[in-house]
């Protein structure tokens, strides 16, 4: 390959994700469905390094604004390592990559999926259940481990939990805590953030950002509205963390940590069919799937079920920062951090944008505003994808 005459590169590409307008799902969903699966495995593994490098393939493949033929298609183009560049050619050679179905079959990938499967359930935990010769959820629920608050919700509900969120359902929990949210404190904001601000069809949970325009007004709120989401029965979990942010003289953060420190809830709503016409249309038409449920629980056809909700308050003098690390995806965020501290010597967290050089904050009352900053042509929600 080396010896070949240079041509042209067939595609202009940006070697940062945060250069490049990345829709979903992309013209290379073969490609990057197996890159996918390779990061995966090498993030269960806990190699976060190994795992980063096939991410980066794999948004720079879906960034590509059309399907990549043939290998020589790839000469030029940044992000591909020497792994994933096999990986590919194999794909576009045979349509399969060998490494890829070994892994996707391995007893280890299929565990440690279905164990960080389990909400509450990190690499950690997964990883030692494993060793000990944990594969199923029937074996954890027999092997006497003691589970925390968090692990038996997921385990109880493990059924709705992985079964992904439509735009219909998040349009319906939308409505549910924009009610509540607007009941217990006039004229606050609610913005879906998240993969369904990105565009995306469906999802693993439903992402919100809380504000209002008076800073301080927001102070507390999450306990209000967790209060009032509980006494009209609505959660069926939750766990709640206070605000812990302060400015500090040295800058904003751990720029690396993709952990903020806004007053959040992680929860599990209880979402009825009445709130969701697509689902009781849905178990109208499939009888089936309900009674398999029903089975599941024990609890006789319910008419509901269980959907992760992430509830984050920010002041509005943050708003900006806290939509833009909300919105994702991860691997855009983490790649806008790294083109902060390296390219423009600053850092960049869900709260703020510090210059290393002048050595103050940068405010910012829009995302156009932090993409100004750092020096990036405007990425619209639809193309952070990566
Ligand atoms: P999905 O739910 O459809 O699977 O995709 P997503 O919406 O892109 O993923 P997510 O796991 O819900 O995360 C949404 C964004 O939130 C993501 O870009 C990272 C950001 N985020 C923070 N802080 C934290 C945090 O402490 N925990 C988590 N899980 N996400 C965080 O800015
Ligand atoms: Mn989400
Ligand atoms: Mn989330």
């Amino acid at each position: 390959q080396q010896g070949d005459p240079v041509e042209a590169p067939a595609f202009l590409a940006a070697s940062y994700a945060c250069q490049r307008n990345t829709p979903q799902p992309g013209h290379n969903t073969l490609l990057t469905a197996a890159l996918s699966v390779l990061a995966e495995s090498a993030e269960l593994n806990g190699d976060e390094g190994r795992g980063l490098a096939f991410r980066r393939s794999e948004g720079l493949l879906r960034s590509l604004d059309r399907r990549v033929q043939g290998p020589a298609e790839l000469r030029g183009l940044p992000c591909l390592g020497d792994h994933s560049r096999r990986v590919i050619q194999d794909l576009l050679e045979n349509g399969v990559s060998s490494e890829v179905e070994e892994t996707k079959s391995s007893p280890r990938y299929k565990a440690m999926k279905l164990l960080t499967g389990i909400f509450g359930v990190g690499v950690k935990t997964a990883k030692r259940w494993f060793t000990e010769g944990i594969c199923s959820l029937a074996q954890l629920e027999t092997s006497g481990h003691s589970l925390n608050a968090a692990q038996q919700a997921g385990l109880k509900y493990y059924t709705d939990l992985n079964q992904p969120v439509s735009r219909e359902e998040a349009d319906a929990v939308s409505v549910m805590v924009e009610g509540v949210v607007h009941s217990v404190l006039p004229g606050a904001r609610v913005t879906l953030a998240g993969g369904f601000r990105r565009g995306k069809m469906s999802g693993h949970d439903v992402d919100f950002l809380i504000t209002h325009p008076d800073e301080g007004k927001e102070e507390g709120l999450i306990h209000k509205i967790i209060a009032c989401l509980e006494s009209r029965g609505l959660l069926l979990y939750q766990q709640t963390t206070r605000n812990t942010y302060r400015e500090s003289a040295k800058g904003a953060g751990r720029p690396s940590s993709s952990m903020d420190r806004f007053e959040r809830c992680f929860s599990i709503f209880k979402l009825t069919n009445d709130s969701s016409p697509e689902d009781t249309r849905r178990a109208q038409q499939d009888p089936e799937r309900v009674r398999v449920e029903a089975d599941q629980t024990g609890s006789g056809g319910r008419p509901w079920r269980a959907v992760r909700v992430d509830l984050v308050v920010s002041p509005i003098s943050q708003f900006a920062f806290a939509l833009l690390g909300w919105t994702g995806s991860k691997l855009f965020e983490r790649e806008t951090r790294r083109w902060a501290v390296r390219e423009r010597s600053m850092s960049l967290s869900s709260h703020a944008l510090y210059d290393r050089n002048q050595e103050r904050y940068l405010r910012a009352s829009s995302e156009e505003e932090i993409f100004a900053h750092l020096g990036l042509e405007y990425v619209s929600p639809t193309g952070r994808n990566a």
